[in-house]
């Protein structure tokens, strides 16, 4: 099937004002009318080429100094107009490049997607609406806990609704305690999920945070790491613009239902010059990162919920770990516990099929748990981050630390590496080291 993808550059659009100044130019562009990230199209030949293309339509200033015309006045009139000529060829060449390697990629991605994405309708999103901000305050709950440290450098008031042992959560928490932002933690009955009613996204974790004179809503924990991230590495930047670079895509599914989504979620949005990293290191850690999601965390259902008796000791562990006696009645408690873990038990069976777990699932466990410590032995360094944790550590950590009670874990614990690893990371967590990185 043809296929194909627009690239508009608008002109004196908020994000395309952003981009170059804040972003490194790396990121945020409107694709198909839509704000979406470049970043993901991994080709920088493309993206310069693209700058170059927006910068001589005058879509958005550029930083670069070969734009500059100051260099000009030392020059005659024959070499002006030689520059004059050379400089247009040049732009037609990169043009044609752009275009070129634009109708390639974008030929690729349109296949790749439609492929995937058979009887997939895309529906028109409004990028004019800021989802993020909320109107309205979300309703006050009691808060399970508040973590304070006098040392947040964030500044942001924070309030996490979560699971407490839901592997994204997490994930979440593991990266606000790391690098030692102040938050608040509303914990949400997972079966009748009252603290989430406000909200249109139904899943956790979700963070409200009150900014400036707004409050916005960040959804998913990917999104919450990154765009927390992006914030934190430059304290200049504007959590606003951050957020823009994060729209969520609207579809209609193959079975009919209507399905979000955020492609982008890995990306930092931040500007490279001032975040001393290489490319490599960025792409290396965006790939754990997915994998993380992708991969590790599918092994943990099957595992933790794999017979009635391992399912309902894993829903008591929840009920410790998630201090449910202090935080809801006594029927909600034993309604979640046993409620949840039959239901639980079921849902593995078929979550063990979907994503191919092998018929041992503590097999899956393992070779998920030696993929990663292969990867940290390749990389001779105690992290996958290096002398200190990643995002892609914090992702892999927060995820295990989910099951960390579990005799699934345990079990991982005694048949792999990972004990040494996660440990250390533990540490780091609970110490709060990012906080030096600042
Ligand atoms: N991609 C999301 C996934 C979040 C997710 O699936 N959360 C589950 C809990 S582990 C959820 O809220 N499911 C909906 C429900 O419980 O009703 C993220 O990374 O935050």
């Amino acid at each position: 099937m043809a296929s194909h993808v627009k690239l508009f550059i608008r002109p004196s659009s908020t994000v395309g004002r952003i981009t170059p100044a804040i972003f490194g130019g790396q990121n945020c562009i409107h694709l198909n009318g839509r704000v979406a990230s470049l970043a993901y199209i991994n080709n920088y030949r493309l993206l310069h080429s693209l700058k170059v293309y927006a910068a001589s339509q005058n879509s958005f200033s550029t930083t670069t100094a070969s734009y500059g015309p100051v260099a000009d006045k030392y020059k005659s009139k024959e070499e002006k107009e030689a520059d004059e000529k050379k400089k247009k060829t040049n732009k037609k060449h990169l043009i044609l490049k752009a275009l070129g390697v634009g109708a390639l990629i974008g030929g690729a991605l349109g296949y790749q997607s439609s492929q995937a994405n058979k009887n997939r309708a895309q529906i028109a999103n409004d990028d004019t609406v800021k989802e993020y901000i909320l109107t309205e305050k979300p309703p006050e709950f009691q808060f399970a806990r508040s973590i304070r440290t006098d040392t947040d450098k964030s500044g942001l008031k924070v309030t996490l609704y979560q699971y407490q042992t839901c592997p994204f959560c997490c994930k979440a928490r593991a990266f606000l305690d790391y690098f030692g932002i102040n938050y608040d933690v509303v914990e949400v009955n997972s079966v009748l999920r009252t603290q989430m009613k406000w909200s249109k996204y139904k899943k956790v974790p979700v963070v409200v945070i009150e900014y400036k004179d707004k409050t916005i809503q960040i959804n998913d924990s990917s999104v919450i790491v990154s765009a927390l991230f992006s914030q934190l590495a430059d304290p200049e930047a504007n959590l606003e613009q951050i957020m823009d670079c994060y729209p969520t895509i609207r579809y209609v599914d193959t079975d009919g239902s209507e399905k979000a989504d955020i492609q982008n979620r890995y990306f930092l949005m931040y500007n490279e010059a001032k975040v001393n990293r290489t490319k490599e290191d960025i792409v290396e850690e965006r790939r754990w990162r997915r994998w993380a999601d992708d991969t590790l965390v599918h092994t943990l259902s099957p595992n933790v919920y794999q017979t009635p008796s391992e399912a309902l000791a894993t829903f008591q562990w929840f009920d410790t770990a998630g201090n449910w006696p202090a935080l809801f009645s006594t029927w909600e408690r034993y309604l979640v516990i046993y409620f949840g873990a039959a239901v639980m038990w079921l849902i593995a069976k078929r979550l063990k099929k979907r994503h191919s777990i092998k018929e041992d699932p503590r097999e899956s466990l393992y070779d998920a748990c030696n993929h990663w410590t292969k990867g940290l032995k390749k990389k001779g360094t105690k992290f996958m981050g290096g002398d200190t944790p990643n995002l892609a550590d914090l992702a892999v950590f927060g995820v295990l630390s989910a099951i960390e009670g579990c005799e699934a874990f345990a079990d991982a614990r005694r048949n792999t590496a990972i004990g040494s690893w996660f440990d250390s990371m533990k540490e780091s967590v609970n110490k709060r080291r990012g906080q030096l990185d600042l």
